[in-house]
């Protein structure tokens, strides 16, 4: 039976990726963290908590010995590395913890593998934040990275360092750059999920105005079940490699705001620029979305579009899921939540 070992189970693409591993045949070790309240909602939502072949295991990624230990325990023989510090704004408060999770976190399980198996697969969870400021579009596997967070600038090690033991002791160490990835189970600090979970909130009278930074910035927006799929593509190929994985479609944050409201039948008028834009609903002229500039960060990445071409070639992923289903997927999830008082 194949043992795989998904870092970050508790996160939202730890709990698609651990639910698709189930299915295939997996056993999977699901890691999670000590903290003061453990939160399985993900894998509770997905049913899968309970799975016979699915086992927790408390760990945390910025600790060697621990590493080394789960690798011999388990006997896996595929390691998902998911776990991070993800936030980008939180980065800019926290650079060094990022550092420490983000950027050295992997080099442990790298590591671990070199001296426990190397002939352990290994995934690492690289990012389109690490192109950060536009150097050219679409971005590929050969666009120069510029990155402009501590978020970015972590993963980007991380992704060297992937590469690094591929090249230096013949890992099988593949990186997939994945293109933002959304679902139902997103955390509500990032900007789609705060968006369809407000605008539930909005249509059931809970939540007056949604408040958002940046509007402008543009984002390539894809389905997360999906991209779960393409990491286990990639550890199944004969090679490691680096991989983009995106739906080659961006629009900017005003565009989800829109349609968002409109997966509830509410149609917005924009009103202003800059700090004074304004998102209005055209029927009664109630304010409902305003900038807030304490959710502007100190630097920002523009622009993202992404060209997965390869992925399509050779590991035959495609996305499938367009925006617009997958904004009303997540409103509907948001509905439901909240009519049933509570939401995560
Ligand atoms: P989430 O933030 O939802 O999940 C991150 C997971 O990492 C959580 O389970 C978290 O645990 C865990 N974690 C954090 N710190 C540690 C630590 N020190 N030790 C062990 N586990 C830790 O992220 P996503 O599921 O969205 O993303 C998965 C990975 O893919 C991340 O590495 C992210 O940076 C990367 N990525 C995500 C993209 C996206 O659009 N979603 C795009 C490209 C890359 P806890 O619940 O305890 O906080
Ligand atoms: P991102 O996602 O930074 O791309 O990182 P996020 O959803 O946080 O931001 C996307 C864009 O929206 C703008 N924005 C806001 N963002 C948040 N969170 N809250 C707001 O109120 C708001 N208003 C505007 C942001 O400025 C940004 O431009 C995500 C994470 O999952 C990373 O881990 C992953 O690597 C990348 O996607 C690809």
């Amino acid at each position: 039976m194949m043992k795989a070992i998904v870092t970050g189970i508790t996160g939202q693409d730890g709990a698609y990726l651990a639910e698709l591993l189930l299915e295939k045949g997996y056993t999977v070790y699901g890691t999670f963290r000590r903290t003061s309240s453990v939160n399985f909602w993900r894998i509770e939502e997905l049913g899968i908590q309970d799975h016979p072949n699915l086992h927790l295991v408390e760990y945390d990624l910025t600790d060697l010995s621990s590493s080394i230990r789960l690798l011999q325990e388990t006997q896996a023989t595929e390691v998902y590395n998911l776990a991070a510090q993800s936030f980008v704004g939180v980065s800019f408060d926290q650079p060094l913890t990022t550092a420490e999770i983000t950027g050295l976190g992997p080099v442990n399980l790298l590591e671990a593998i070199r001296i426990v198996n190397p002939e352990i697969r290994f995934y690492q969870a690289s990012t389109s934040e690490m192109f950060g400021k536009v150097q050219q579009i679409p971005q590929t596997e050969a666009t120069p990275f510029y990155p402009r967070s501590p978020y970015g600038v972590a993963k980007l090690y991380a992704h060297w360092m992937t590469i690094n033991y591929r090249e230096s002791y013949g890992i099988f160490g593949t990186s997939g750059i994945l293109f933002n990835h959304e679902s139902p189970l997103r955390g509500r600090e990032f900007v789609t999920r705060k968006i369809t979970d407000s605008v539930a909130k909005i249509k059931l009278g809970k939540l007056d105005v949604l408040e958002l930074g940046n509007m402008d910035a543009k984002r390539d927006w894809g389905f997360a079940k999906e991209y779960v799929e393409g990491m286990w593509r990639m550890l199944q190929a004969d090679k490691p490699d680096t991989y983009v994985l995106a739906t080659n479609r961006t629009e900017t944050v005003r565009d989800f705001v829109t349609l968002a409201f409109k997966a509830v039948d509410i149609q917005l008028r924009w009103e202003g620029q800059g700090e004074q834009e304004q998102g209005l609903d055209a029927k009664s002229g109630k304010v409902l979305v305003k900038v807030n500039p304490k959710f502007y960060r100190p630097a920002e990445v523009e622009l993202l579009i992404g060209d997965p071409q390869k992925a399509r070639d050779e590991l035959g992923w495609e996305p499938k899921t367009s925006l617009e289903e997958l904004c009303r997927m997540m409103v509907e999830a948001d509905l439901r939540r909240n009519e049933q008082g509570f939401s995560f």
